[in-house]
């Protein structure tokens, strides 16, 4: 018996020596540059109407007195621009800015994001993306924004349904050309009479070559 193991042992192992080494095919890693899903079992993520104070965005007034708000739908969070049932003013403008993003150890980087309307029917009551390269976290008018051409929900939008749903996707909006440390900027229009809800989530950046 213990020959016909030992046997047994050293045909094993010719027949595992004699196998060629497997080629490890080794998978790309996926590195997200950025990524915001507005977690709301984060600490500092508030409940329905607080103001946007949430890890490291920034919440500026261009016009009015009306600030991106966080928001939390059946637990999943997003950010929302609204007016209604606010002492909007003849012209509402404001900002979600991200925190400052680092390019320059990624390539072929895409923005991707979701957005949604809510009771927005007019094309002047709308969501527009910047980026921003020498923003300097505080003084958002001083910065040079570059807006970015995505599929935004609105009015003419046919992806953007009134209802609020997040079913807009941006499609590929290609940040190739920018490294060094630059800032997105979510800007959203409204007034006393533009009333409607703009809402965005999922913010990611990746690279577009590597399999997500
Ligand atoms: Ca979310």
């Amino acid at each position: 018996m213990k020959n016909i193991f030992k046997i047994a042992i050293v045909a094993f192992s010719i027949t595992f020596i004699g196998c060629e080494e497997p080629e490890t095919e080794v998978i790309a890693f996926k590195p997200v540059v950025y990524k915001e899903v507005f977690n709301t079992s984060a600490n500092d993520f508030q409940e329905e109407d607080a103001y946007l104070n949430y890890n490291g965005w920034t919440s500026f007034v261009e016009a009015g007195s009306i600030e991106w708000t966080e928001q939390d739908d059946d637990d999943n969070g997003y950010l929302q621009f609204s007016t209604f049932g606010l002492p909007g003013g003849a012209s509402n403008i404001a900002w979600a800015i991200t925190p400052k993003i680092n390019l320059d150890n990624s390539a072929n980087e895409i923005l991707n994001f979701k957005s949604g309307r809510g009771f927005a029917n007019n094309v002047n009551n709308k969501m527009e993306v910047y980026i921003s390269t020498d923003f300097d976290g505080t003084n958002v008018l001083a910065a040079t924004w570059t807006m970015l051409n995505g599929n935004i929900a609105s009015a003419n939008n046919a992806t953007g349904v009134g209802n609020g749903v997040m079913t807009t996707d941006s499609g590929d909006i290609d940040l190739s050309s920018y490294s060094g440390d630059v800032y997105l900027g979510f800007k959203a229009y409204g007034s006393s009479s533009l009333t409607g809800a703009m809402r965005f989530d999922e913010v990611k950046i990746y690279d577009k070559t590597l399999k997500q």
